[in-house]
C-alpha cells in the first residue's frame, strides 16, 4: 500500500523540496498540504507553498493553512536563512488554485478520518502547532495515523540554541504533545539533515534536467546555500525537511533507534530541547523498548536521498506550459 502523505510545512527552501519530492515520487501519495508560521509568517509561507505547487503543476491536491502563531508566546521566524519572503531567491509564480476553505487543522482530522485506518502518515516539517491541535481537537485521529515522520530536534546541538533546533524550539509545548501521544513518532533531526549537503554535485545533476522545476530549486539552492555559508560556515545546504520526505518514501534513507524521546519546556538554557535517552543500559532493554512508540534517525545514507530527488524532479519534467 503506497503511503498517503500529509506534508505540513513552512516553506523555506528545504520544505519547497521535500513538497517537490513528495509529489514527483510514485511511492507516496500526497493527500493534503498544511502551512504553519515558522520560517517566515503564515501569509508568506502558504503564498510560497501555492507557488511551488504551480512551479511543480500540483493539482488535485487540498492545501490549506493553519496556525499563525505558536500555542504560546509569539514564535521566532528565520528571515536569515530564507528571506523576508520565506522563499527568496526564485521568481515565485502567483497561484493557479485557491486554498482549500478549512483550517488546516481541520483539513488534517477530515483527510485522517476520511481514509482507512493506518494509511495517513504525516510529515510535519514545520513547528508542530497545527499537529498538537489536530490530535487536541480530535483525538481519534492518533490510532488512525500510521506514523508520524517528523523534521525537528536533535540529540546533538540545535541551530536556533545551542541546544535547541528550530522547529521545536518554535513551539515546544506543541512539539511534547505530537511527542507524547500514542501514535508512532520518528524524529528526523539536525543530527542527520546536517550530514546531506547539496553540493555541487547535486546541483550540477539538478542543472542537467533543464526544466523550470529544477532551475527554480537551482535558484533556491543558491540563495538558500549562500545563506548557510554567510551565516552557519556550511559549504553547501542541508536540505532538512526533504530527508523525513525520503524516509516515508525509502526506508533505507535512514538509520532510525528507537528511543524515549522528551522536549524540555523549563530550561532556562535548554527550552525547545529534544532529549533523547540513548543511554546503552535503555537501549538494551528490548522489551521496555517495544513500547516505546519514539524513534530517532542517526544515520542517513545521502547518496540514496539525491538519487530520489533527482529521479522526482525528472518524472516532474517541465509540468507547466
Ligand atoms: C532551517 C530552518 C529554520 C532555521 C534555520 N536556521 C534553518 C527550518 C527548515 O525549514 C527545517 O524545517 C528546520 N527549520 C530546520 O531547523
Ligand atoms: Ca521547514
Amino acid at each position: 500500500m503506497r503511503p498517503k502523505i500529509i506534508l505540513d510545512c513552512d516553506p523555506g527552501h528545504d520544505d519547497a523540496i521535500a513538497l517537490l519530492l513528495a509529489h514527483g515520487n510514485p511511492g507516496v501519495d500526497l493527500v493534503a498540504v498544511t502551512t504553519v508560521v515558522g520560517n517566515s509568517s503564515l501569509p508568506n509561507v502558504t503564498r510560497n507553498a501555492l507557488a511551488i505547487a504551480t512551479v511543480a503543476g500540483i493539482t488535485g491536491v487540498p492545501f490549506a493553512a493553519g496556525c499563525d502563531r505558536p500555542l504560546l508566546g509569539h514564535g521566532e521566524t528565520a528571515p536569515g536563512i530564507h528571506g523576508e519572503s520565506g522563499l527568496d531567491g526564485p521568481a515565485l509564480p502567483p497561484a493557479s488554485f485557491d486554498l482549500d476553505g478549512r483550517h488546516a487543522v481541520d483539513l488534517i482530522i477530515d483527510t485522517v478520518l476520511a481514509a482507512d485506518p493506518g494509511t495517513v502518515t504525516l510529515v510535519p516539517v514545520g513547528g508542530l502547532t497545527n499537529i498538537a491541535l489536530a490530535a487536541r481537537k480530535e483525538p481519534r485521529i492518533v490510532e488512525r495515523v500510521r506514523e508520524v515522520v517528523l523534521m525537528g530536534g536533535a540529540y546533538g546541538p540545535g541551530n536556533l540554541t545551542p541546544t535547541a533546533e528550530f522547529n521545536i524550539a518554535i513551539d515546544p509545548e506543541a512539539a511534547q504533545i505530537v511527542f507524547a501521544q500514542d501514535w508512532p513518532v520518528t524524529m528526523v533531526g539536525l543530527d542527520v539533515t546536517h550530514r546531506a549537503l547539496a553540493d555541487r554535485a547535486v546541483q550540477e545533476r539538478i542543472a542537467a534536467l533543464g526544466t523550470a522545476p529544477a532551475r527554480f530549486v537551482l535558484d533556491m539552492l543558491e540563495f538558500y546555500g549562500g545563506a548557510y555559508r554567510d551565516t552557519q560556515d556550511f559549504p553547501s545546504p542541508p536540505v532538512h525537511d526533504a530527508c523525513a520526505v525520503a524516509y516515508v518514501i525509502d526506508r533505507a534513507v535512514l538509520q532510525v533507534q528507537r528511543a524515549p524521546i522528551d522536549v524540555e519546556l523549563t530550561g532556562t538554557l535548554t527550552r525547545g530541547m529534544t532529549v533523547v535517552d540513548l543511554r546503552p543500559f535503555v537501549l538494551a532493554d528490548e522489551e521496555a523498548l517495544t513500547s516505546c512508540t519514539t524513534s530517532v534517525a542517526t544515520g542517513i545514507d545521502a547518496p540514496r536521498l539525491w538519487d530520489l530527488l533527482v529521479d522526482a524532479l525528472e518524472r516532474i519534467g517541465d509540468s507547466r506550459p
